[in-house]
């Protein structure tokens, strides 16, 4: 069994409500299971300013998957909840980022683990700390820290002390 960590955002519509059905849809895929949720944060959108602010969180999934099979998983969830590619880093219903795949680092063209963003973004380290408080980067070893950013656009919006709260 492999342990990944995903990241999952969305700032269109009922955010909430698509954050619960990436959970449901993660957690009802036969090779995944999610094993620990965050809190749900709402943040301030880096990169392409001009848009709403999303809600975030940090899902661990045990999955028998291997990576490729997972982004793909992913990327199915993301269209079956409606998103549409249509800006980059723009606006979307959601967004279901692999962050770490165990200590795997993969440089493919389709997909990059870890994330290679991640180490610099609040609305991704501050939840996924708090589920995983002691994680580090599987190359370099060094933990992830959260103090040297701005993490003032992160704002714990809800707090969620297990998977039962969003099924
Ligand atoms: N891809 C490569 N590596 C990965 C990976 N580890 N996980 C490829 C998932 N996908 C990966 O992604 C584009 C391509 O990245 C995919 O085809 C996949 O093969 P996408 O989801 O289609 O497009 P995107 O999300 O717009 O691009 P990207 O590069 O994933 O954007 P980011 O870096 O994830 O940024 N601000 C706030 N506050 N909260 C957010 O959640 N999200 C973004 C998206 C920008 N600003 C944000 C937030
Ligand atoms: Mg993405």
């Amino acid at each position: 069994m492999n342990t990944a960590y995903l990241s999952i955002g969305s700032n269109i519509g009922d955010r909430l409500h698509h954050l619960k059905e990436a959970v449901r849809a993660l957690h009802s895929h036969e090779e995944i299971e999610v094993m620990k949720v965050s809190s749900i944060y709402e943040t301030v959108p880096v990169g392409f300013t001009e848009q709403a602010d999303f809600l975030n969180m940090a899902v661990s999934v045990a999955t028998s998957l291997d990576p490729f099979q997972l982004l793909a998983a992913c990327q199915q969830i993301e269209s079956g909840l409606g998103r549409v590619r249509e800006i980059r880093w723009g606006p979307r219903t959601v967004d279901l980022d692999i962050l770490l795949y165990n200590n795997d680092n993969i440089e493919a063209e389709n997909l990059i683990v870890p994330h290679p963003r991640m180490g610099e973004r609040a609305f991704v380290l501050v939840p996924l700390l708090e589920i995983a408080p002691s994680i580090g980067h599987p190359v370099t070893e060094t933990p992830f820290a959260v103090e040297a950013l701005e993490d003032d656009g992160v704002l714990l919006w809800k707090k969620v002390k297990g998977i039962g709260q969003l099924l």
